[in-house]
């Protein structure tokens, strides 16, 4: 495998107020990333293995965990995001959420691609959300701001004290009255969403964990800005890091 490298570049500034990679919506719900049955099958194992912590939040299992440096490579996963971003990509970041049935656990409304750490270029880059479990209204599904991409980069600020202060989340400054809309995914499947893409998730309000895992890709150049607490790049195809 080769080295890891910081992968930051100088790049210019995307004019806002386009649609970027995704086009309008911003976001694609992307079908059977992986069979079904295996998906379901892994997320057995992960309830199995955190059950007893109640563990919400993993960071970055595909650094520690086979089964997570696995499914960043699931051959349709990895295909549509290519299609999106070329043939050279690399994960920048991984972020496991269980949700526990009857647990309060908000995810604020956030873009991917920008934190006090790092910022990525929305050409260059792209936000997968894979669905280990069925998600959908109940049990805390993705809630997206459709178009929300073309406004860019905005203000955020520091996690709530609760919530999804669990995985050190940035709540995106939004009209506070915004409805996102609800995409719900069968086990599975998923979402690759624009960088830039405001996104949020309530709590699970039904009888079983709903698990999903977030994975950054980027491809060489795609992070205009990260200090020195980012984790390394995980280089998966290509060549230029
Ligand atoms: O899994 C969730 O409910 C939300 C995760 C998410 O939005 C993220 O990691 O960016």
């Amino acid at each position: 495998m080769p080295e890891p490298s910081s992968g930051v570049t100088s790049q210019p500034e995307v004019t806002t107020g386009d649609d970027g990679l995704l086009g309008p919506p911003g976001y694609q719900v992307l079908r059977e990333w992986a069979p079904p049955a295996a998906a379901r099958a892994r997320a057995i194992e992960l309830v199995a293995a955190y059950r007893g912590s109640l563990r919400e939040v993993v960071r970055n299992p595909h650094a520690t965990q086979e089964w997570a440096q696995t499914l960043v490579r699931a051959p349709r996963l990895l295909a549509a995001v290519q299609g999106l971003i070329g043939d050279a990509v690399a994960v920048e970041n991984t972020f496991l959420v269980i949700k526990w049935p009857g647990s309060d656990f908000e995810v604020p409304w956030h873009q991917d691609g920008i934190n006090d750490r790092l910022e990525l270029e929305p050409y260059r880059a792209v936000a997968a959300w894979i669905a280990l479990t069925d998600a959908d209204v109940e049990t805390g599904c993705l809630h997206v701001v459709p178009g929300s991409q073309r406004a860019g980069y905005r203000p955020y600020e520091p996690e709530p004290a609760t919530g999804a202060a669990r995985g050190r989340a940035l709540g995106a400054r939004i009209a506070p009255e915004t409805q996102g809309l609800p995409i719900p995914v069968p086990v599975g499947s998923g979402v690759l969403m624009d960088t830039r893409l405001v996104h949020c998730s309530h709590s699970n309000r039904g009888t079983g964990a709903r698990i999903g895992l977030n994975i950054r890709y980027v491809a060489p150049g795609g992070i205009r800005r990260r200090d020195d607490s980012s984790p390394s790049l995980c280089p998966i195809t290509g060549t230029g890091w």
